[in-house]
């Protein structure tokens, strides 16, 4: 099973490369779609900026350390610079950790404004569960509410508000190309803003051990032009394509006398349920199973036959005695549902 986005070139040179390149290159960006090293906002600024000044400011003690004990070691004794004990812990161990730990204090607190910068947009009102281990994803903006699972469509250029809660463990929502963590508790609803400055696709992760497929519980988040964000929302908002010729009838009809409803809603055809992902529009996902596979026909149908082969312990049962006419049909019309 290939993840769904390779690791950047940019990223494994960093790893085999010498200290000093690593520095370099590391400044120079790894522009990679999961990474706090490329920030693509002004919460994930804001706290990439407070990383290198630590990192710097970091640098610059150690550095300053390493020349006092080299200095203590190296001098001869009878030229070392006459300074009292007292004074050295006065200066070093009180007076410099009290100036730089404020000045870092203050820091962080004005670059914390950035991370809680509001957004109050009553159109966008996007609302994620977290489930072992799959994301549902709310718009509960224009008076209507359409779900998708795993994919998370926002405007570029302007801040989001995301509220987040979970219908089972801890979970925590991290698309670190855009902002901090946020975890989503039993109980309790929470909140974070993305912000995209510019279109692009971003790899969410859930950053919380959270079970067995903890690890394939991820997510994309999409920015784009506000146009291109209201025409898929209107998209999604519609309901399920109803079947276009025969074969795909027989698709629908092979998904509901499966029992495929207990747990899937598809929106217009039957009662809405909650158990697994949304599959009105599945067919317009990028990837299934949590950002485990590619959405295409092969791992449409691996999904359902084998979910627990893809995903050993996750909450949907494998399929194997369904033929392959069954698997065929219902793919087919998964694959309508655009
Ligand atoms: C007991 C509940 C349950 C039943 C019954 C069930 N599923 Fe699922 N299904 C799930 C869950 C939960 C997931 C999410 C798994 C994950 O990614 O962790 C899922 C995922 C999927 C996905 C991937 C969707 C996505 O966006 O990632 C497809 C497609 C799917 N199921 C199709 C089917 C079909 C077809 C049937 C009937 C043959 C079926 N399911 C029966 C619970 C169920
Ligand atoms: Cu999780």
């Amino acid at each position: 099973m290939k993840p769904p986005y390779r690791v950047p070139s940019a990223c494994k040179k960093q790893t085999s490369a010498a200290l000093s390149a690593l520095v370099l290159s590391s400044l120079a960006g790894c522009r990679g779609v999961q990474s706090t090293l490329w920030p693509q906002g002004p919460a994930a600024q804001a706290i990439s900026d407070i990383g290198w000044v630590m990192f710097a400011g970091a640098a610059v003690i150690l550095l300053l350390v390493m020349a006092l004990a080299l200095y203590a070691i190296f001098r001869i004794p009878e030229k070392r610079l006459p300074v009292s004990a007292n004074a050295l812990i006065a200066v070093g161990g009180v007076g410099l950790p009290v100036v730089t730990l404020t000045a870092l204090l203050i820091y962080g607190v004005i670059a914390m404004g950035y991370l809680r910068a509001g957004a109050d947009d009553p159109d966008v009102q996007i609302e994620v569960i977290g489930n072992q281990w799959w994301w549902d994803v709310h718009y509960r903006g224009g008076g209507q509410t359409v779900a998708t699972a795993n994919e998370i469509h926002i405007p570029a250029g302007v801040p989001v508000k995301i509220s987040v809660r979970t219908r089972d463990v801890i979970h925590s929502f991290w698309v670190p190309n855009l902002a901090g963590k946020i975890d989503l508790i039993p109980g309790r609803i929470n909140h974070i803003v993305l912000q995209a400055d510019r279109p692009g696709m971003f790899r969410g992760q859930c950053a919380e051990f959270c079970g067995a497929q903890h690890a394939r519980m991820a997510f994309v988040v999409i920015a784009e032009p506000a146009d291109v964000y209201a025409a898929w929302l209107a998209r999604q908002r519609q309901p399920a394509a109803t079947p276009a010729n025969a074969a795909i009838a027989r698709g629908r009809d092979a998904f509901s006398a499966s029992g495929c409803m207990v747990c899937h809603t598809v929106r217009g055809v039957g009662v809405a349920q909650q158990a697994g992902p949304d599959l009105t529009h599945v067919a317009s996902r990028k990837y299934l199973a949590a950002g485990t596979l590619e959405n295409n026909r092969a791992n449409l149908i691996e999904v359902i036959a084998r979910s627990q082969t893809v995903k050993p312990g996750n909450r949907m049962p494998s399929y194997p005695d369904l033929d392959k006419k069954s698997l065929d049909a219902i793919a087919s019309y998964l694959e309508s549902l655009q």
